[in-house]
């Protein structure tokens, strides 16, 4: 019986890779594989920029051109986005509602691309290396800033971006100059990331989320936004270069607007924890984010042979110091190969990785497409492990949890479960393999647990006291539950 579950894991997935086919069909293909998804045990399905892009369909959606174009105007050379049609949209998320899932909406709210004109402004030019330093005088540039879309023409919002919105561009078309320029009477927002003096500047036109007009605008769309694709929440791109005070007010006025819990998620890319716990302090604790440090443990232990000390492996998490606000993952569309913040787990870590985020108590796991489905572009197998994981997630992984993080090596957890058919113990090795006593709970004295995996042949008894004698494989993860 499952009705004494406390609940149910909550467990979120990445549902694309960089690089899917441009053929507009993913919207479709989420639709068919909801009822398969929910069936694995996902709960919430981060669907990618659903926004017309820059370069079109070629556009994985983050150089955002039109929000309020989802695949519905012939814009940058197209209708459809690189995943489909608005109709296709609406149709996808209605699939995962209807299969009881909740979706997140990537919100792009920091920067503008592929502007429909030049405008002669005032601006100078800044350090790259320390934004807060001018490097010339105040002149004139010829900076992409206007957007009219006049293809749209005044659809759903007649507002027009032109220089008055935006802090900076990265380039003068009069004299063909690539930098970083700050618009003249424009200040680089603040309660941004520190890096380079102030990193509110990321790419394209960067909006001047401390006008009022900017504001308003965005929480327009929101609001147009959330009414219209009826979304559960966000995943929102590049927090770090966005001031939090902006997020504290803007998801706020979501969540009023539309009465339900909005789920956030941030990414705020930076591998100190103590930049992740300010920023979520400053919203309020309005939002999660991605662990980014729980991340770099696992591309950092892929590539230590064995050397990495496995009982380090939480210091300075997110998961560790704040685990209400933490989102973990393995992979994303950034850190895999070729991406910008390239940083692959490898092959041999990821069900380690998998069994630790899925399995364990802390944090909100995110299974990530190119893991579950593989990517073919790069020859990257998809994880086998991953539905025996879920599975075990859905069904095992609740209870008390006991930590035996005691070791260089050999580590695990076991979860007692709230009933005696539940509860599961992991133990895991990035070095030689070996055993550890656990403690499962007295409930499950004298119960046959064996290895979901397949690795470990042999069965383990519970003995009176509610332990057991688990092993592992080297460089490799068990998950014990018991026989059925
Ligand atoms: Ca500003
Ligand atoms: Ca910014
Ligand atoms: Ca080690």
């Amino acid at each position: 019986m499952s009705d004494n579950k406390p609940h149910k894991n909550r467990t979120m997935m990445q549902y694309f890779e960089w690089y899917l086919p441009e053929d507009s069909a993913h919207w479709k293909r989420a639709a068919k594989d909801a009822a398969h998804l929910a069936d694995i045990g996902i709960t919430m399905v981060w669907l990618p920029p659903a926004c017309k892009g820059a370069s079109g369909i070629h556009d994985v959606g983050y150089g955002i051109y039109d929000p309020y174009d989802l695949g519905e105007f012939d814009q940058k050379g197209s209708v459809p986005t690189k995943y489909g049609t608005k109709a296709e949209y609406f149709k996808a998320v209605k699939s995962m509602h209807k299969a009881g899932l909740k979706v997140l909406a990537d919100m792009v709210l920091n920067h503008r691309m592929g502007a429909d004109a030049t405008e002669c402004v005032t601006a100078c030019r800044v350090d790259s290396g320390n934004r807060m330093k001018r490097i010339s005088e105040m002149h004139e540039i010829e900076a992409w800033t206007k957007f009219d879309y006049p293809v749209r023409n005044g659809k759903y919002s007649d507002f027009k971006w032109d220089h008055r919105h935006f802090d900076g561009v990265d380039r003068d078309e009069r004299k063909k100059e690539n930098g970083v320029f700050l618009l003249g009477n424009k200040n680089w927002d603040r309660n941004v990331d520190d890096q380079y003096g102030n990193f509110d500047y990321l790419m394209g036109a960067d909006l001047a989320l401390d006008e009022s007009e900017v504001y308003e605008e965005l929480k327009r769309y929101g609001f147009w936004f959330t009414d219209l694709t009826d979304v559960d929440g966000f995943r929102l791109d590049a927090v770090k270069h966005m001031d939090s005070d902006f997020y504290r007010e803007w998801l706020k006025a979501m969540r009023e607007h539309t009465g339900k819990e909005m789920f956030a998620v941030g990414e705020y890319w930076h591998p100190d924890v103590n930049y992740l716990q300010k920023y979520i302090e400053r919203t309020g604790g309005g939002m999660s984010l991605f662990d980014i440090p729980l991340h770099f443990k696992f591309h950092y232990i892929s590539n230590a042979n064995s050397g990495f000390r496995m009982t380090q492996i939480f210091r300075d998490t997110l998961t560790e110091r704040d685990s209400w606000h933490s989102v973990t993952f393995v992979e994303n569309h950034d850190t895999q190969p070729g991406q910008a913040l390239e940083s692959p787990v490898a092959p041999w870590l990821k069900p380690i990785a998998y069994a630790i985020i899925l399995l364990q108590e802390r944090g909100i796991p995110c299974v990530f497409y190119g893991d579950y489905y593989g990517i073919p572009h790069n020859g990257i197998e998809p994880v086998k492990e991953l539905d025996n994981l879920l599975k075990l997630r859905r069904d095992n992984a609740y209870g008390p949890e006991h930590d035996y993080y005691d070791d260089d090596n050999i580590v695990g957890f076991t979860r007692e479960g709230t009933g005696a058919d539940q509860g599961l113990a992991v133990l895991l090795s990035d070095g030689p393999g070996g055993t550890k006593k656990m403690y499962i709970g007295k409930a499950h004295a004298g119960q046959v647990f064996e290895d979901v995996l397949g690795r470990c042949t042999e069965q383990v008894v519970i003995d009176p006291e509610g332990n057991g004698v688990f092993r592992t494989d080297g460089g490799y993860v068990s998950v014990w539950v018991p026989c059925a």
